[in-house]
């Protein structure tokens, strides 16, 4: 067994699917090893210019909240095929002028916080620096429709992560993320707003159709070395002809999947970085797991005091109203 260089000697100890200590490095950290689990080779081009796309012209600031404070109508139909599917993928939530001004100010954040060698590149919690950022994260638009698709009257933030996949960076391994965060509960999901059309060569984010994919793997062992989780998901997939969505987003196009969802992205194979704001919300009243592993990561950081087993309310997760609920 070849050790994985991004685990500590704790995090690397143990069998291959031992994952029970908790994390002991970085969010940039856990993202290089998450990442490094994924099977496949590593892109070595011709990559190809993403289509030209025109935004328009930019809103002001003032215009954008107005956007964010509007509700989006989520109808009966579409929280069903939420609740059957495990995710759903939602038309024009975000103008195309709001979604490029959300692009320049994740990517000035990323470019003066992380190592531009970085392939995957992160940053969470932006929520706390930026205005732009946190009224789309907190938005009664946003949060409204994650509060619908969970039929609850309210959610609670997670976190904010800032995800860009740089031209040439490899796939996003398949996972589902109960696997991660620590939150005792099914009513976690998660917003994946992509910050530019993302045609498939740029790695849009894809999903395994169903509530019941997770029971068709659970019998698969975790590897925290390598590759064979990932490749063993993908051909349970395909033994059981799961239908996998993996198509374009356009711009203002957003999913939502529920933690239970198995999802994957293909490698950036375009001249453009994908740029992504997702944003996690969980019902309100979820605890802290038992025993949260290293599979999630820094966690302590986006629930600070909230221990295993405790109710899951600090001020870092915010409440969020669904508008006329
Ligand atoms: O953006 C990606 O490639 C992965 C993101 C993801 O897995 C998630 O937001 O749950």
């Amino acid at each position: 067994m070849i050790r994985n260089p991004h685990l500590s000697e704790t995090t690397a100890a143990g069998t291959a699917s031992d994952v029970a200590v908790e994390w002991d490095r970085g969010n940039d950290q856990w993202w290089d090893w998450y990442m490094s689990l994924a099977d496949g080779p590593v892109p070595d081009g011709p990559f190809v210019d993403p289509p030209p796309h025109d935004p328009g012209p930019l809103p002001s600031d003032d215009e954008i909240l107005a956007e964010l404070a509007e509700p989006y109508p989520v109808t009966a139909a579409q929280f069903r095929q939420f609740q059957t599917d495990a995710f759903i993928k939602l038309p024009g939530v975000l103008t195309p002028g709001t979604v490029e001004r959300l692009r320049i100010r994740l990517r000035e954040m990323l470019d003066e916080s992380v190592d531009p060698a970085v392939g995957f590149q992160s940053r969470e919690m932006m929520w706390l620096e930026d205005d732009l950022v946190r009224a789309a994260v907190l938005s009664p638009r946003i949060g409204g429709i994650g509060a619908a698709l969970l039929g609850t009257g309210q959610v609670r933030l997670y976190h904010d992560n800032a995800l860009s996949k740089e031209p040439g960076a490899g796939r996003t391994p398949w996972h589902y993320d109960a696997h991660h965060f620590p939150l005792d509960s099914p009513d976690v999901l998660t917003a994946w707003i992509p910050l530019q059309p993302t045609p498939r060569e740029m790695g849009p984010l894809a999903f395994a159709r169903g509530a019941d994919v997770a029971d068709l793997v659970e019998d698969l062992e975790f590897d925290k070395h390598g590759t064979s989780y990932d490749r063993g998901v993908s051909e349970v997939l395909r033994a059981q002809a799961v239908q996998v969505e993996d198509g374009p987003f356009e711009a203002g196009e957003v999913s939502f999947h529920a933690a239970s969802c198995f999802h994957t992205a293909g490698a950036n194979l375009t001249t453009a970085a994908r740029v992504v704001l997702a944003t996690t919300y969980f019902a309100d009243g979820t605890k802290v797991v038992p025993s949260p592993t290293m599979v999630s990561g820094d966690w302590r950081k986006f629930i600070p005091g909230a221990e295993p087993g405790h109710v899951v309310a600090s001020d870092r997760n915010p409440l969020l109203e669904r508008p006329g609920a």
